[in-house]
């Protein structure tokens, strides 16, 4: 039977009534799967099909790569029984993990729903159409107002693609600097060297946090933006623990006749839930990735503006024209065909952050944050701004005589795991002061402000045996290692703390890892 056929087929269902629960409208021939029926299918015949006789192709992957499924299994056992406190990381949930391992994954679909260069794409529109609705839902936005791309493979090339589409090449750009706590691609670059493509393909001028408050600078932003004169303004950020003033933002963007644009991704969770202030009431443009505090899949996502930009003095209204660019600037700009399994698993992930129970998970990661941060400073340790209003933390170890690389590895040598980060004032990224903690994943186990107590005290106890070793080998991360492995008994300090951290972790449970 042609594709022509089959369409005219399906055409031919009333609309009202779904395509399957119709068949019996559809005579003689019915079409499934590529199957020709002559009577209408049973319910049975519909979904099974004949098993496929390939043990590579339909083995369990413990049968045919068993190599393979030992390290998967070594890695879930480490996210099992390690306190994970990377900011940036969550446990998905088990619809999320499901979506993305569905046959979605199979499927080309280049283009946009109802204008694609695919066949075959009629679920897949009703699926992205869906990730788009709930997207913009999840964030109570009107749908004449806002638009939505949930195509991006993540948040970088989604911040790419906003550059690509809004920027001229070589045009200007604005972001928090890295050492500050922004992201590589807000246009990050050294004296020595172009880091990131958005510094390579646009011209980036950095703004920084005050080195003593740590709080985002935002009077010398205007001046540098004045002079600088930006087409594009990011209001992001991956290392900072206090809410944005997106209303100066966007008095700063007006001045100089810019874009506004937030990277909501480490925040977009808590955007969500309407715990802090939301960039959407100010900004043009807001990317997130999906799968931080969001705890959706690995995947991104562009908001943008719709409709009025501007009313002139003579009444003539100015519309925003960013949406085609934005569109088309990911996909054939950037991008070849979406992952539909991950905007399947975007599209479940954003029906859960509208539930109560999200909210409530978003405010606890904050309540555990903040008990994380009074706990650590009330042990002696000095955190960036003094507290936090998110997700995360920034501590100074330098007021525990250490620095990043030394107290992020002997927090991994006992199962916690963090990453060193650049403190204010920072001049090196590879030999940064900070350590940067989230409660996301945490939270999602099920930690409450007790258990961070708890928590609080392995770290201070960790980062207690890291000054006897630094005392010993200075601070530089490979002496730091020789040193600890030349000791027994820094060998079996650390062994014993571990078991300790491994033992109490395990009793919280994780989404999915009993099936998964
Ligand atoms: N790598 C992420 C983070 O840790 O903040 C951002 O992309």
């Amino acid at each position: 039977m042609s594709n022509i056929l089959v369409k005219t087929c399906l055409n031919s269902l009333p609309s009202k009534i779904g395509r399957f629960s119709s068949f019996s409208f559809v005579q003689p021939l019915q079409v499934v799967y590529g199957k020709i029926y002559s009577e209408t299918p049973t319910s049975k015949q519909f979904h099974t099909s004949p098993k496929m006789n390939s043990s590579i192709m339909n083995g369990n992957l413990w049968e045919t790569d068993p190599e393979l499924y030992e390290v998967i299994k070594k890695e879930k056992e480490r996210q099992r029984s390690g306190l994970e406190m990377i900011a940036s990381e969550n446990f998905t949930s088990v619809p999320v993990l499901q979506c993305l391992s569905t046959c979605l994954h199979n499927k080309y679909s280049e283009g946009m729903p109802h204008q694609r260069y695919y066949g075959g794409n009629e679920y897949i529109d009703e699926i992205e159409i869906m990730a788009q609705q709930r997207s913009l839902a999840a964030y109570r936005l009107d749908p004449e107002q806002w638009g939505v791309n949930v195509q991006p493979y993540s948040g970088s090339p989604a911040n790419f693609a906003v550059y690509t589409g809004v920027v001229e090449p070589h045009g200007r750009i604005m972001g928090l600097d890295l050492p500050d706590g922004g992201h590589l691609t807000h246009g990050f670059f050294t004296a020595n060297k172009k880091i990131s493509a958005t510094s390579i393909f646009f011209e980036s001028m950095p703004y920084k946090v005050d080195p003593v408050s740590g709080l985002i600078d935002y009077e010398q932003l205007a001046i540098t933006a004045k002079l600088f004169k930006p087409r594009l303004i990011i209001a992001g950020m991956s290392c900072y623990s206090r809410c944005l003033d997106y209303k100066t933002f966007r008095k700063i963007a007006d001045d100089n006749g810019a874009y506004l644009m937030a990277d909501m991704a480490h925040i977009s969770g808590l955007v969500a839930a309407g715990i802090i202030p939301s960039p959407f009431e100010y900004c043009d443009i807001v990317t997130t990735t999906t799968h931080k505090t969001l705890r959706g899949p690995r995947a991104g996502v562009i908001f943008y503006r719709k409709g009025v930009r501007s009313v002139k003095a003579n009444g003539q209204k100015v519309m925003f024209d960013i949406e085609n660019k934005i569109n088309q600037s990911v996909f054939p700009g950037l991008q070849g065909g979406p992952h539909n399994h991950a905007i399947a698993a975007i599209a479940t992930a954003m029906k859960q952050a509208t539930t109560p129970e999200f909210v409530e998970y978003q405010k606890q990661v904050v309540k555990n944050a903040q008990r994380l941060c009074s706990g650590l400073v009330s042990r002696g340790y000095s955190v960036a701004t003094g507290g936090t209003d998110v997700h995360l933390i920034l501590v100074d170890m330098r007021s525990a005589g250490l620095t990043g690389s030394p107290a992020e590895r002997i927090l991994e040598l006992c199962s916690i795991a963090c990453n060193k980060n650049t403190v204010p004032g920072d001049k090196s990224a590879l030999n940064p002061s900070g350590i940067r903690l989230g409660t996301p994943a945490l939270t999602t186990r099920g930690l409450k402000e007790a258990d961070i107590d708890r928590v609080v005290d392995y770290i201070d106890k960790a980062l207690k045996i890291a000054q006897e070793v630094t005392k010993i080998s200075g601070p530089k991360v490979a002496d730091f290692n020789k040193t600890i492995e030349e000791s027994a008994d820094f060998k079996a300090k650390i062994t014993k703390l571990r078991e300790e951290i491994e033992n109490y972790s395990r009793a919280f449970p994780l989404p999915g890892f009993e099936t998964y």
